[in-house]
C-alpha cells in the first residue's frame, strides 16, 4: 500500500473538513488561510488556546506511520495535548503521542487511566517554529514499537512496549491528529500542515518520509479527455472543477456512463514527487450505487487507480499511485506536466 494519505490543507474550507476526515473536534477545529506552510492554509483552532482535530479511517494496520509539520503558538499549560492517536474500530485510544508543557512528546497507551511508555527530552517542541514529527507505532501487547522523528532526526524508539489498550483490537484503522472526543481539558494552541499517513508495505513509502510538503495542484488546462458533461456557467470541462474550494452545484462535471473520462493538465514543482495523489469532490443525485475511479493518461495509454464509491453527499474520494503507474519509477515533475488526471465512471 505504501502512502495512504497525504493533506496539504489547501483545497477546501472549514466547512468541508468532514468531507475528507471521520470527524473533526467539535466547531473550533477550522482550516486557515496562510496559517500553513510557505503561505499555504493548515488545520488550526478558532480559539487560541483551545481544541481542535481530525481523525481520519485508514486500513486496518498493526504498523503504521504519521507525520505532520506543527507549529505551536503555546504549549499545554497542563496536561498534554495529542498530536497523534492510534484508534482501533471501536474508538479504543491504543496508542498517542502527546505534547507536554515543557515541550516533550510523550508515548502513551490509553487515554484515561493512561500508561506513559516514555518520552523524549523536553524543548523539543519549541514555540513558535515549525518542526515535523513523525512517528511509527506498531500496535501489540507485548511487541509493539513507537519510533519518533523530530526534523528528520530520531529522538525516541521504544521496543518491545505494550501499545494495545485493554478491550483494543490488535491494528489500528483510525488515526487522529490533535484533539479528539476522547480527551478533554487539555487546551492548547498549534497549527498543522503537511500531514500523510503511509504503511510499512510495498517497495515505496515504506517507512519514515521525511519533512515532506503537499503540494495542491488544480486544474490549469484540457487534458485528453472531456467525456462528462459540463453544468452550470461557461468554459471547458476542467474550467468547472478547477475550484480553489470545490463551489459544489454551481459548477461540476458529470456522468453517469460507465466508461466515460474525464481529465485534466496540471503544473508540477521542481524536485522529487514521492506520489501523485488525485482528489476529486463527488456527489451522486440518485438511488443506487455509483462508483468512479482517477485515471492517470501518460502518452496515450490509461492507468486506472482503485475504485472509489460515492454518496449523495459531497466527500472527497482520493488515490494514491507512489510511481508512475507507466514505466513503475518514481514520478518526475515532467511525468506530471506530460500526463492528464480526472475521473472515470466505472459503474
Ligand atoms: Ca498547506
Ligand atoms: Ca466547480
Amino acid at each position: 500500500m505504501s502512502l495512504i494519505f497525504a493533506d496539504s490543507f489547501d483545497h477546501y474550507d472549514t466547512s468541508q473538513i468532514t468531507r475528507k476526515y471521520a470527524s473533526k473536534y467539535g466547531t473550533t477545529t477550522v482550516i486557515s488561510a496562510a496559517s500553513g506552510r510557505r503561505g499555504t492554509a493548515g488545520l488550526t483552532g478558532s480559539t487560541n488556546p483551545g481544541y481542535f482535530g481530525v481523525t481520519r479511517g485508514i486500513p486496518s494496520l498493526a504498523t503504521s506511520i504519521a507525520g505532520v509539520a506543527i507549529k505551536t503558538n503555546a504549549l499545554p499549560a497542563t496536561n498534554k495535548a495529542p498530536l497523534f492517536v492510534w484508534f482501533d474500530g471501536s474508538s479504543f485510544f491504543s496508542v498517542g503521542a502527546l505534547i507536554t508543557s515543557s515541550g516533550a512528546i510523550s508515548i502513551e497507551r490509553n487515554y484515561s487511566p493512561n500508561v506513559v511508555l516514555g518520552s523524549t527530552a523536553g524543548n523539543l517542541i519549541k514555540v513558535g517554529i515549525w518542526h515535523y514529527i513523525e512517528v511509527l507505532a506498531t500496535i501489540h501487547d507485548t511487541t509493539g514499537q513507537v519510533i519518533v522523528r523530530a526534523d528528520g532526526i530520531e529522538v525516541l524508539n521504544l521496543q518491545n512496549v505494550d501499545t494495545r489498550a485493554t478491550g483494543a483490537g490488535p491494528t489500528a484503522t483510525a488515526i487522529q491528529l490533535g484533539h479528539g472526543a476522547k480527551e478533554s481539558s487539555t487546551q492548547w494552541s498549534a497549527v498543522f500542515d503537511d500531514f500523510y499517513i503511509c504503511d510499512t508495505s510495498g517497495s515505496r513509502n515504506n517507512t519514515f518520509l521525511g519533512d515532506i510538503k503537499v503540494d495542491c495542484r488544480l486544474p490549469v488546462a484540457a487534458g485528453s479527455y472531456a467525456q462528462w458533461t459540463p453544468f452550470g456557467g461557461a468554459g471547458a470541462n476542467w474550467e468547472h472543477v478547477k475550484d480553489a474550494v470545490p463551489n459544489d452545484d454551481t459548477d461540476y462535471v458529470w456522468s453517469d456512463a460507465p466508461g466515460a473520462r474525464d481529465a485534466y493538465k496540471y503544473t508540477s514543482g521542481p524536485g522529487r514527487i514521492l506520489a501523485v495523489q488525485p482528489v476529486s469532490c463527488v456527489r451522486k443525485d440518485d438511488a443506487g450505487a455509483r462508483t468512479m475511479a482517477h485515471i492517470a493518461e501518460i502518452a496515450g495509454a490509461d492507468y486506472t487507480g482503485v475504485n472509489l464509491g460515492s454518496t449523495d453527499s459531497y466527500s472527497f474520494l482520493s488515490s494514491v499511485w507512489d510511481a508512475n503507474p507507466a514505466s513503475s519509477q518514481e514520478w518526475t515533475p515532467a511525468d506530471v506536466t506530460a500526463g492528464s488526471f480526472g475521473p472515470k465512471v466505472i459503474a
